[in-house]
């Protein structure tokens, strides 16, 4: 059987005009997991329409297409173009969890929540020719799920072909965040086990790591397992975790030890009703300072997240965030506009209160003003949005920003790692075009590792062989 899997892009991915580099970090870890499933005589291909041109022109047995709610237009688009030729056409992803009847105008079969065990359930019916329309997870476990087929992605083409995934979801249940919608009828947190972790990360080539788990400190016993067989292993890497998380005794000092240099961080606000209104209990405000302490005293850089527009914002929340975030020295911050994904208690609550403006998926990215803000107009929260960022990464927020490092090195490492993700766009841009993206992977590597460090006896590898799966090996 030929099987094509498509990552589509949403319109802006494609422009030479846009942050190119921002498409090109992270494969599509989601379709490679999809296609491991498959038997050893299907033919299967991955097209990743933000690394590539797609070939529209063929005609395989089955299509299947990952829904984002940003590329659901494009996506739509290819799936009506593949059934016109006779071709089947699954439909999967966030979105069309979330959007169901929307989903079905386009796709033959459409999944909804992970696909771990429906996939297998749809392949089985395909053969023997009664797929249904409808395929919903129940069954919630990567107990033996098999690895990603990494081997059908174009690992060049991305700055961090070792993404990798131990575990779905997160036991909290922020009201904007797409976790619940994405994860209702079961559990919406789980893990591999341990060994099948480490087995995963053993076949990563290289040094450096990113785990895009939504929180992967989220339970503390399976993380500390993870660090303690991970030790060793000679690995760099970064990850996002909550913030309480990081005041889990001694579990950010493991992190560390294997290897943990960088960590996204989902501060979301300054603003603690804001938080109480998002049912973020697990972020205290007074606590972020200390946090930011714990982590720069640890060696690890800080990506901070943050939302603008929730309800106890008003127009000067941006320079407030902005002057805070110089303050505190942080090195990178992603900025956001609150964006209510249909599916999540805050869509419901807005739609309620008759606040929902904007109904094109699109322009669903985090960047625009989907909803009237209760204290600004929807203008004044994207002007203010973009003021941000400009007001972030300005050379003189940088380097004042820097200079709150207390040694040389440090202050070294942050402009560089700040310098090298916002300030090097047109050098990015040749990066890319050239296809040499994978060539710049050991300058991160090395500003990760501290400009004036060289491999320290952690960052030797150890051969699989001699090293053990759980437990402290040095
Ligand atoms: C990596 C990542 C990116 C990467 C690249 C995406 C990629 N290469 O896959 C980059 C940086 C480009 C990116 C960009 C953006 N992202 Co993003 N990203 C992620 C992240 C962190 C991990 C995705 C992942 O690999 N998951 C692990 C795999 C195993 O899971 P999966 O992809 O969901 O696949 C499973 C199922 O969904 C299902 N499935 C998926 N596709 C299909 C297809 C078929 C046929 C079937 C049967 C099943 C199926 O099966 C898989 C196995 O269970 C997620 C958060 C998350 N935890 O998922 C956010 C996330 C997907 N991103 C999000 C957003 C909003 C964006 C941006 C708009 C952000 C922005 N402001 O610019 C852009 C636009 C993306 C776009 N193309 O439209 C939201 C999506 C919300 C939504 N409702 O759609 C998420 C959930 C983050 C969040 N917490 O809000 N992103
Ligand atoms: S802590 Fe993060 S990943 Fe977990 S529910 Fe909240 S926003 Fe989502």
């Amino acid at each position: 059987m030929k099987v094509k899997l498509i990552l589509p892009a949403l319109t802006e991915a494609t422009s030479p005009f846009w942050r190119p580099i921002k498409y090109s970090l992270f494969p599509p870890l989601g379709l490679a997991t999809l296609a491991a499933y498959l038997d050893e005589n299907d033919q299967v291909v991955i097209q990743d329409e933000h690394v590539e041109k797609l070939d529209l022109d063929d005609e395989p047995d089955l299509v299947g297409i990952q829904v984002y709610i940003t590329n659901a237009r494009r996506a739509y688009q290819i799936a009506d173009h593949y059934r016109r030729k006779g071709v089947y056409v699954c439909l999967g992803g966030l979105h069309v969890t979330s959007m169901l009847d929307e989903a079905l105008k386009h796709g033959d079969s459409v999944f909804v929540g992970p696909a771990e065990d429906t996939w297998q359930d749809f392949l089985a019916d395909f053969r023997t020719w009664f797929p249904k329309k409808v395929y919903i997870n129940s069954t919630r476990t990567l107990q033996g799920a098999p690895l990603p087929r990494r081997d059908l992605i174009q690992s060049q083409q991305y700055l961090v072909p070792n993404s990798v995934v131990v575990s779905r979801g997160c036991p909290h249940h922020c009201d904007f965040c797409y976790k619940d919608a994405f994860f209702k009828n079961g559990k919406s947190f789980y893990t591999r086990s341990i060994d099948q972790a480490l087995q995963e990360i053993d076949t990563l080539p290289g040094t450096h790591l990113y785990f895009l788990d939504d929180h992967l400190f989220g339970n503390p016993q399976f993380a500390a397992g993870l660090f303690d067989g991970m030790r060793g292993m000679g690995r760099l890497w970064q990850a996002g975790a909550t913030l309480r998380s990081l005041f889990h005794p001694g579990l950010l000092q493991k992190a560390v030890d294997c290897g943990l240099r960088s960590i996204f961080v989902g501060f979301e606000s300054l603003n603690e009703q804001n938080l109480k209104d998002q049912n973020k209990y697990h972020n205290l405000s007074y606590q972020y300072p200390m946090a930011i302490q714990r982590l720069h005293e640890a060696g690890v850089m800080v990506n901070a997240s943050f939302v603008f527009g929730m309800d106890g914002d008003d127009e000067s929340v941006f320079d407030r965030t902005v002057d805070w975030a110089i303050e505190h020295s942080i090195e990178t911050a992603t900025f956001h506009i609150l964006t209510p994904y249909p599916g999540t208690a805050l869509y419901q609550r807005l739609l309620r209160q008759g606040r929902m403006l904007v109904h094109d998926w699109e322009l669903y990215d985090t960047r625009h003003a989907v909803f009237q803000p209760a204290h600004m107009s929807p203008q004044a929260l994207e002007e203010g949005y973009w003021r941000a960022y400009q007001r972030f990464y300005n050379w003189e927020a940088i380097y004042a920003s820097a200079w709150g490092k207390p040694d040389m090195g440090g202050k070294l490492r942050h402009m560089a790692y700040t310098i090298g993700w916002k300030k090097c766009e047109m050098l990015w841009n040749l990066i890319i075009r050239t296809r040499c993206v994978g060539y710049a992977r050991p300058l991160l590597e090395k500003v990760l590792r501290g400009l004036n460090k060289e491999k320290s006896s952690l960052e030797i590898y150890t051969p699989k062989s001699s090293r053990q799966t759980t437990g402290d090996v040095v």
